[in-house]
């Protein structure tokens, strides 16, 4: 590992430990006052601030470079299709895991190489799509400037060593066929390129849609000439092919596949309004052996707006790693909409942080980072919507801090004897662990933060905070009989003495392991 790594990997780690206490769940009537602190076992006992000196802290001219980490690419190199699996170059099943660009021309100025380094390293991300309109005022039609974006991101993965799809991400176009000479001319530069980069995957119509637009009569035409194109530059690697009713249709494809080796059949999703007969078409296509790349999914509705689904979008997931099928979330974007990774602020330049991440995007990070571990809802209150109506409040004293967030531009602020409270399923989940960060405005010892579960009849008590001065970050461990509860929900509130006292809540989140 490079001194440059180590030390941002480390160093946020002294911070972010020193910091977080663990409260241990209560039993009822004692408080449970146990604090503890976690001592980070594998950070050095150096100060925080200094980082430990270690050998090659000042390289000299001719000693040898160290070692870097290979990369994704580095250790699969090329892909390729065996029976319905993806697989790397040594013939082992590979799942790649990533998310989308939003509308590049647009928003490709987010897709740094700061924020992609940043999902390599922190989410594991392994791939990158850039979903590049075709239709579109700002798309590759009537825009052939935007190709100075997509081969500026194309650049950055192939430094950073992670997969990139090229989306042409046609939509209202409705059938592939309108502009299928502007995607042969497209493919064929995009190919010549880059086609001698295992990096490079083509996706060549993101959403084939409308009633007319067949996988007989417009999308098999349409690919007996734009992959051709792209052999002629690019002999192995993955196309990625869209089927009918926005990439749905995959029993269609699976009943008429195309001829060629290494391509793949798009499958797009939303959790909010695609279940069960959505997996039934899946699941067919499978039994007939359709290599299947679910080259786009988000967590909420097929507008790309509304909640967060995470019962659903936990049952998708859960799905396709069971199958080692391929991932890629909808969408890296600020836009304001369900769909967006990104919340309004964030710095592209710096290490991307989870605080940047909406709701949904935290979701994404965790089904891409591929660990137990989920969140099942994730607040810093900078919606200032009490997200949507999600949180119950105990009455209009519960309002918004902007004073003195702990991080963002708001905190919530529970006035005396009031609450904030979430209801959320926990029947898919185990050890539930509630984070959060509390202080007091005003108040004084004595005064507390409590924290209940209610079970669906009556609420329990988990802990009470202690008042303390400044802003306090903590996970709260939940008791077992907390999870697989449908009614669940989980209650903080202010108990404080004097009236003009208030807390402030930020940065709440609720994780838990997936079962
Ligand atoms: C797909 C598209 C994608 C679209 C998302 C969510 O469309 F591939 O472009 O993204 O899924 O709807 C949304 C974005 C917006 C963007 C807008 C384009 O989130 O930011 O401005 O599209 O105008 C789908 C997917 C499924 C279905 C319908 C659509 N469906 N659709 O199942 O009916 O109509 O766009």
């Amino acid at each position: 590992m490079k001194r440059y790594d180590l030390m941002t990997k480390t160093l946020p780690w002294v911070l972010i430990l020193s910091m977080v206490l663990i409260i241990l769940p209560g039993c009822g009537k004692t408080p449970p006052e146990q604090i503890i602190a976690t001592p980070p076992s594998e950070v050095s006992p150096t100060p925080s601030g200094t980082p430990e000196a270690t050998p090659d802290a000042t390289p000299e001219p001719d000693s040898p470079t160290p070692e870097p980490v290979p990369t994704v690419v580095e250790l699969n190199g090329q892909l390729r299709v065996e029976g319905s699996q993806l697989v790397n170059e040594a013939g082992q099943p590979i799942q790649l895991r990533g998310v989308s660009s939003s509308e590049v021309a647009s928003f490709g100025y987010l897709v740094t190489y700061e924020m992609l380094k940043s999902m390599r390293d922190d989410w594991n991300l392994n791939v990158f799509r850039i979903a590049m309109y075709t239709e579109d005022a700002t798309g590759y039609v009537r825009n052939p400037r935007v190709m100075e974006i997509v081969t500026g991101i194309i650049d950055h993965c192939i430094d950073l060593g992670i997969y990139v799809i090229m989306d042409w991400h046609i939509l209202y176009d409705n059938t592939p066929l309108k502009y299928k000479d502007h995607a042969v001319e497209f493919f064929s530069e995009i190919s010549a390129l880059y086609g001698e980069h295992p990096n490079i995957i083509y996706e060549i119509c993101n959403e084939p849609n409308g009633r007319d637009t067949t996988w007989e009569g417009h999308i098999k035409p349409y690919a007996d000439e734009v992959i051709p194109a792209i052999r002629k530059n690019d002999p192995d690697n993955i196309i990625i092919v869209g089927t009918p009713t926005w990439s749905q249709d995959v029993d269609i494809a699976a009943d008429d596949p195309l001829p060629y080796d290494n391509v793949m059949y798009a499958f797009h999703f939303y959790a909010g309004s695609h279940g069960q007969s959505l997996r039934d078409k899946m699941e067919y296509a499978l039994s007939k052996g359709l290599p299947i790349f679910v080259s786009e999914w988000g967590s909420c509705l097929n507008t790309g707006d509304g909640p967060t689904f995470h019962e659903e979008s936990m049952e998708w997931i859960k799905y396709l790693d069971e199958r080692m099928i391929s991932h890629v979330n909808w969408s890296f974007s600020v836009k304001p909409e369900g769909a967006s990774i990104l919340r309004a602020k964030v710095n592209t330049k710096a290490p991307l942080r989870d605080i940047d991440l909406t709701e949904g995007g935290l979701f994404a990070k965790y089904a891409i980072k591929g660990k137990k571990d989920t969140v099942l809802f994730a607040d810093g209150f900078e919606t200032k919507t009490f997200y949507h109506g999600k949180w119950k409040r105990s009455n209009e004293s519960t309002t918004y801090e902007t004073e003195n967030p702990y991080k963002g531009d708001y905190a919530a602020s529970i006035g005396r004897d009031g609450f904030l409270e979430r209801a959320v399923s926990t029947v898919p989940y185990e050890n539930l662990k509630l984070h959060l960060a509390y202080a007091f405005d005003g108040g004084k010892p004595g005064d507390i933060v409590k924290i209940d579960w209610f079970n669906g009849t009556e609420y329990i008590p988990v802990t009470e905070l202690p008042f303390a001065d400044g802003w306090t970050e903590l996970d709260v461990e939940l008791p077992d009989s907390a999870s697989g509860v449908r009614d669940f929900s989980v209650r903080i509130t202010a108990a404080v003495t004097d009236e003009g006292t208030r807390v402030l809540v930020d940065e709440v989140w609720l994780a838990a392991d997936k079962k």
